[in-house]
């Protein structure tokens, strides 16, 4: 399978580490986002929305980290929950990833990290970090009495949530102020085939 993507892109990290952890084969093809690599039109041809990751696999080609997901598992029998309810209840924390939690620290963590320091708006990095503080509330709390967001072991929607969690530059988490998110990152961590962001895909920005 070709995946493209690239290391700082936390929803490209989600569908490298399910590809990982399964050993499924693949390989990266690179895409140089902080110089317009997901405009061109060449780009745009694979993936209408201009977004990284998307996956090819023969003739499969899928744009939507969530939704590459959701097929490796189907496709490896693996990390997709036990049961009807279970997959149900994945599904409901992918949606939740994409809206209230991934996208909005991949945003924040750009404009901390990736914008030029003089173009930081520093009240809209403190409203965004406001809205996550409360998500990580929520993530929090569930995990506070589970080991996993899912059932009784890990799922893609461990894999989606945990995307963003991994990577160095500052974003407005810190682990020592959310420890049942903590643990939960440490036992992600601990599955035979994980590896860091950047051991899987090269950083873009220069
Ligand atoms: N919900 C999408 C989000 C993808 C996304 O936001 N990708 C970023 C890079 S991490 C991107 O390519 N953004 C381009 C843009 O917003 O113009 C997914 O899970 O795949």
């Amino acid at each position: 399978m070709k995946l493209y993507g690239f290391g700082e892109s936390g929803n490209a990290y989600k569908v490298a580490l399910m590809l990982a952890l399964t050993g499924t084969e693949w390989e990266l093809e690179f895409v140089p986002f902080f110089t317009g690599g997901t405009r061109t039109p060449e780009f745009r041809a694979i993936n209408e929305m201009g977004e990284v990751p998307v996956l090819v696999d023969g003739e499969v080609v899928l744009a939507q980290s969530g939704v590459m997901l959701e097929y490796l598992s189907e496709l490896t029998g693996q990390f997709g929950g036990r049961d009807p309810g279970e997959r149900r209840e994945v599904l409901r924390w992918l949606f939740w990833d994409n809206h209230k939690f991934s996208t909005q620290i991949g945003t924040t963590r750009f404009l901390m990290n990736f914008l030029a320091p003089e173009k930081r708006p520093e009240a809209v990095i403190a409203f965004q970090q406001g809205r996550l503080r409360a998500a990580y509330g929520v993530l929090e709390t569930h995990l506070t009495s589970r080991d996993w967001i899912v059932g009784a072991g890990p799922t893609i929607a461990d894999l989606s949530c945990c995307g963003y969690l991994y990577y160095p530059e500052p974003f407005g988490f810190s682990r020592e102020d959310w420890p049942a998110i903590a643990a939960w990152l440490d036992r992600i961590a601990a599955l035979p085939g994980w590896k860091p962001p950047y051991d899987l895909m090269p950083p873009a920005f220069a």
